[in-house]
């Protein structure tokens, strides 16, 4: 390892990054305008306690062999050889194939991994597991569930119409107002997978608001817009948006300020809607105002404020990610529709603008390099989020998108660049659904609570310990990114794992094509590097790419997308949806007949709410010092924490009710679970509510106020997913409803324990 500065990526961010045999020191990309302090974890990665050093094998498991254990999660960890772990798993999976069949692996392996395009976990595992059989997969994200199954129905495909419709310099350009229901957190938006050369956001924001353009935001927390947009901040309650959403268009309707013109020339379902809201209960700010805490006042001068100029409704993710998710999705679209704006520069509806950094962007104009995929023999699949459900009932019919369908009987899982005991909901009974398994795998570099599960856990080399391309279809830069530092003991690429597991079971040509990672890199260049030829653009050779560290793409031209072009002429250009236009209303969806999910944008009660016994709504929103659990142990990430807790906001009332002061350990509860967290008061959040983000590594112990418990009553370090309901947002996506669960909040009369999330298992 040299000492040179060289060039790296991360979800986070384009880095340089230079080490000097001991310490790694890390700096932005010098043209990020706006770079993200995630970065700042990077360099703990380096030698952390908290690595998987060799090959560990779960003792029941080794001694005993596969089958159901509710050891697992509990047990102790041997060390073995690569050659040993490799040979058993080897003769595990070809027991599994051929005693239950292809679909008994799971490969759904949901997780964000790293931003490398080739050591790109999930592209690894996928591979490995089709060309030696292939494997019950999963559809759909935990981030859009439910707006994934929706919005291709209503309005067009996912991407199209949230990734390439209304841009951050339209917003900058064409605004005048931006209703943002859950805001567009600057956290948030710092955050692209693949990587994220130029944060724009903020700048953008700031030069719309410098001409004039008014923000609101709409959401439990101010933090969810910046400081420097002024917005009004309607601080509304949890899971209650579309009531809000209904009435502003009530409102509109009912003062004649619709566009009768657009919703009879581009929409089609407008009578089933229109018909809902003037039907008892009228959905008339008044009835909003009781759902909402949002009093009617504020809901008419926002109908006023809304109807005039250049209107911009944003829904951020998390709204979709609680029971009847679809409804506020729908409910902004049909806005917007209502407004009259969809489809003109920084105005009408555009989903999850702001929630990550992939969206608001152009996008480049050739392909990007890309692992190649091998089709998935096997056609089986589970809506990601119903992982438990399958595990727990398998063989069980399960309602999705309008079909009966049953969940198949799996026996070995495989995880590779995911952490599902940070980011599935109700832990412990994931927990449950795991002791189910014959055989649970995981890749990972570090011992996370999910490695802290498996029966196999290999050790993955982490992304600064091997060469790769950085890239996404958003950001215009292809990143040569270069190994950083050495690699530590025994650890191993996870396509290096891969094509020995694949040589095993006689697969290991069609896993490798008889490429070298290096020479992977070459021919996923390759692609690019074509396209840019046959544009008769710049077309440097790969080691010229290499060489130079980065490449910048040719943009694509910002001209508003499918719904710009469906708006100029609706008839040449209509949208995938049944009718061919913004389906405010859907004849499809009412055929499925769902009471949990009718025929257009509606206020459903929740089952879950807070009541006398958990009075608290609980947000479990995105961190902003990591992203998701990756790298809890990094400098950034603890320097949040307290006393290496994680950090719960509390609205001062609420506190003083309960005699909570400042940064004391609090107990979070309810029926499914309970989590400890240090308390911070701010006024920044709305009363009633607290907020927990995810990724702190879950931590079980006995809860000293309910023994009946076990050992895994208790967080110790405030993963909120020790309290979340495992439950599909309905029967039409069965989307994550991870966003919000209703607890009770009490000081915690036990000397706390400390946290042991970051240290290895004995
Ligand atoms: N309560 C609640 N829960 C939520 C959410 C919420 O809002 N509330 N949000 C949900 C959402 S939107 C998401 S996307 C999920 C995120 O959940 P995940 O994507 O599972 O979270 P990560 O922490 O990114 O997990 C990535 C894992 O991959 C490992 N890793 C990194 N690089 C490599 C590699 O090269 N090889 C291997 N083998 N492993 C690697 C990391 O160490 C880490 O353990 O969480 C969901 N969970
Ligand atoms: N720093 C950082 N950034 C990230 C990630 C990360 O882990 N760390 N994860 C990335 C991923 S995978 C995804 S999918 C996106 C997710 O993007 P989002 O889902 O948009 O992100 P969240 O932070 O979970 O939620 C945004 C805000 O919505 C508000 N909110 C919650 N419930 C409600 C509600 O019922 N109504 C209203 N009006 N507001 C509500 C909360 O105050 C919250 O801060 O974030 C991405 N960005
Ligand atoms: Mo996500």
């Amino acid at each position: 390892m040299t000492e040179t500065e060289l060039t790296h990526s991360a979800h986070w961010g384009v880095f340089r990054g230079r080490y000097d045999g001991r310490r790694l020191r890390v700096r932005p990309h010098p043209g990020d305008p706006d770079p993200s302090p995630v970065l700042d974890n990077m360099p703990s990665a380096v030698g952390h306690p908290a690595r998987v050093t060799a090959p560990a094998v779960r003792r029941g498991w080794w001694e005993r062999g596969p089958g159901r254990d509710p050891a697992r999660g509990r047990d102790g960890y041997l060390t073995v050889s690569w050659d040993a772990v490799l040979d058993r798993l080897a003769a595990e999976t070809h027991r599994v194939r051929t005693t239950h069949g292809d679909a008994a692996v799971y490969g759904g392996s949901y997780g964000w991994a790293s931003a490398g395009r080739f050591h790109h976990a999930q592209g690894q595992l996928h591979r490995f597991l089709a060309v030696t059989g292939g494997y019950t997969r999963s559809v759909n994200s935990y981030s859009g569930g439910a707006a994934e199954v929706l919005l291709p129905q209503i309005l067009g495909g996912f991407d199209a119409v949230t990734r390439y419709a209304v841009t951050w310099d339209q917003v900058a350009g064409h605004t005048d107002t931006v209703l943002a229901f859950g805001g567009m957190a600057l956290k948030n938006s710092a955050i692209a997978a693949g990587g994220v050369s130029r944060h724009v956001e903020r700048g953008a924001m700031r030069a719309a608001r410098d001409r004039g353009a008014v923000f609101i935001l709409v959401s439990p927390l101010r933090p969810d817009l910046p400081e420097e947009v002024d917005a009004t901040w309607v601080p509304i309650r949890p899971g209650t948006d579309v009531a809000l959403m209904l009435a502003l268009m009530h409102t509109v309707v009912a003062e004649g300020r619709h566009d009768a013109e657009f919703l009879a020339s581009h929409c089609a379902g407008w009578e089933r809607l229109r018909e809902y809201l003037f039907a008892a209960p009228v959905k008339d700010a008044d009835w909003a105002a009781a759902i909402t805490g949002v009093d009617a006042g504020t809901i008419r001068e926002l109908a006023w404020r809304i109807a005039y100029g250049r209107t911009l409704v944003t829904v951020a993710q998390s709204l979709q990610r609680a029971e009847h998710g679809e409804q506020p999705v729908w409910g902004g679209a049909a806005l917007a529709s209502v407004l009259g704006q969809v489809g003109l520069p920084g105005g009408g509806f555009n989903y999850g603008l702001g929630s990550l950094g992939h969206y608001g962007r152009p996008g480049v104009a050739v392909p990007v390099p890309t692992f190649s995929r091998v089709p998935n023999p096997v056609n089986s699949f589970i809506p990601v989020a119903r992982v438990a459900d399958m595990l727990l009932h398998p063989g069980e019919p399960y309602a999705y998108d309008g079909a009966e369908r049953r969940y198949p009987h799996v026996r070995m899982a495989w995880w590779a660049g995911g952490n599902p005991f940070h980011h599935h909901q109700d832990l412990r009974r994931l927990r449950r659904a795991v002791a189910e398994l014959d055989t649970f795998v995981v890749h990972d570099p570090a011992w996370t609570a999910t490695a802290r599960h498996a029966d196999v856990v290999l050790p993955s080399t982490m992304t600064i310990e091997r060469d790769d391309i950085g890239a996404t279809s958003s950001d215009p830069l292809v990143v040569a990114m270069k190994q950083l530092v050495p690699v530590p003991d025994e650890a191993r690429d996870d396509y290096d794992v891969l094509a020995e597991l694949a040589h095993r079971l006689g697969h290991g040509a069609a896993f490798t094509e008889g490429r070298s990672s290096y020479e992977w890199l070459v021919h996923m260049y390759d692609r690019t590097r074509k396209a840019l030829a046959d544009r008769g653009e710049p077309a440097p050779d790969f080691e010229e790419f290499w060489e130079r560290g980065e490449l910048e793409l040719p943009q694509r031209r910002d001209d508003g997308g499918v719904l710009a072009r469906f708006r100029a002429d609706p008839a040449a250009n209509p949208l995938p949806t049944p009718s061919g236009r913004i389906e405010v209303g859907s004849a499809t969806i009412a055929g499925h007949g769902d009471a949990d999910c009718p025929g257009h944008p509606a206020w459903l009660e929740p089952a879950e709410a807070p009541d006398g016994r958990h009075p608290f709504w609980l947000v479990s929103n995105q961190p902003a010092t990591r992203l998701h659990s990756q790298l809890d142990f990094g400098a950034h990430s603890l320097g949040a924490k307290r006393s290496g807790r994680e950090v719960v906001r509390i609205h001062p009332d609420d506190a003083a009710a309960l005699g909570i002061t400042d940064g004391e350990v609090v107990r979070l509860h309810n029926d499914r679970g309970a989590a400890l967290a240090a308390a911070r008061l701010s006024d920044d959040i709305r009363p009633g509510v607290l907020q927990l983000p995810t990724g702190a590594w879950w931590d079980p112990v006995p809860d000293p106020e309910r023994p009946d418990r076990g050992d895994d009553g208790l967080c110790a370090h405030g993963n909120p997913n020790a309290l979340t309901r495992d439950h599909g947002s309905s029967s039409l996506a069965q989307g994550c409803t991870g966003q919000l669960c209703a607890v009770a909040l009490s000081r915690y009369p036990h000397p706390p324990p400390e946290v042991a999330a970051h240290t290895p298992p004995a």
